[in-house]
């Protein structure tokens, strides 16, 4: 088991959440130059700083669970089994990659039902109403899994969200509402649009649990999320798991990044959790700097390989503009 009765997480696993935490970094990183280059079609939203709470979530996952992410963080679509090079030709509004270079890209659009990948829509907090269904579909077929979705702090405040938490605790929905906060809304900080201190809190007016934790911690978020999908999966029990992080940079790549003060960049500024728990894992001696440097190399690669495969792929024409959209005439 990867946690033990005491609450321990295995090695492998630990070692799992590090590698994962690469592969966003990266991503992020890579994802974000092709869009400065140019490549990436429709808008890029950085998930710098988040690496722990995205990977952290998923891993505690298991095959049959539902997941509806963000636009952040896209590592999470590899953990669920969608294909590197389909996942950056998608990106790159390629034909041969996710979308066929018809939807808005850079993950709003990207989901696979066969590994329980449901797309977020562009408008927020209808990730909170696709989990939901997910969950009552759950019920309904007597499957024992559980949906996970993601929000962040400003779609929190979205009606649909709190009718969605509602039903799923009146139902008694497997779903695990999992709130990113990040300070920010775009431009508008939570301290101005969120009248609770915490996103936990307003559980308890749906009567469900609510917790806040570190979500910079990756282990910390691995147990939480994963012991919120078991009441979830075999208890029918809906909650909430707020994840506290920082939004080091701008909102997306359209953003100037102009209302934020000295002080809100300097409050922003944290240290990396990437590099934070790679330093803890080296410090425990799980981890050592070669291996260390040598996963980094190998991933960077695959991404490399994968950007040149998508770079040689096939712009889509007018032709192909409502393929798949109408059932073809027979
Ligand atoms: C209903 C709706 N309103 C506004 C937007 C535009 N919008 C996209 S992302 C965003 C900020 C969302 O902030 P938050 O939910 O905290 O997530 P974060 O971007 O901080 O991860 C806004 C206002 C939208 N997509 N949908
Ligand atoms: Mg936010």
């Amino acid at each position: 088991m990867p946690v033990s009765s005491e609450g321990v997480v295995d090695t492998t696993t630990m070692l799992d959440l590090h590698r994962w935490m690469v592969w966003d970094r990266l991503l992020d990183t890579k994802l974000n130059n092709s869009f400065r280059a140019g490549k990436v079609m429709s808008m890029f939203h950085s998930a710098s700083g988040q690496e722990a709470a995205d990977v952290g979530a998923v891993l505690a996952l298991q095959p049959g669970d539902a997941l509806v992410p963000t636009y952040r963080g896209k590592a999470v679509f590899l953990m669920r089994g969608m294909d590197l090079k389909y996942l950056i030709a998608g990106s790159f509004g390629k034909k041969e990659g996710f979308g066929q270079g018809r939807s808005m890209t850079s993950s709003h659009a990207m989901g696979d039902r066969s590994k329980g990948l449901l797309p977020m829509q562009g408008g927020l907090g209808g990730a909170v109403a696709n989990a939901t269904g997910a969950a009552l579909a759950f019920k309904v077929a007597k499957q024992p899994n559980a949906a996970l979705c993601w929000s962040g702090d400003g779609a929190s405040n979205r009606g649909d969200v709190h009718e969605s938490m509602n039903l799923a605790a009146v139902l008694g929905l497997p779903a695990v509402f999992f709130f990113v906060n990040n300070g920010w809304s775009l431009s508008v900080p939570a301290s101005y649009g969120v009248s609770v201190e915490h996103l936990s809190q307003r559980a308890a007016s749906y009567g469900m649990r609510g917790i806040t934790i570190d979500g910079t911690d990756p282990v910390e978020v691995y147990r939480t999320v994963g012991e919120a999908l078991e009441r979830a999966r075999h208890d029918r029990e809906p909650s909430v798991v707020e994840a506290m992080v920082r939004r080091g940079g701008a909102h997306s790549v359209n953003d100037p990044d102009s209302y934020r003060t000295d002080a809100d960049r300097e409050r922003d500024r944290v240290e990396d959790p990437v590099m934070k728990y790679q330093a803890s894992l080296i410090g425990r001696g799980l981890l050592d700097d070669a291996t260390a440097a040598a996963l980094w190399k190998d991933i960077e690669v695959q991404i490399d390989e994968a950007i040149a495969y998508a770079d040689a792929c096939t712009e889509p024409g007018l032709e192909d503009l409502l393929a798949g959209v109408y059932e073809e005439e027979s």
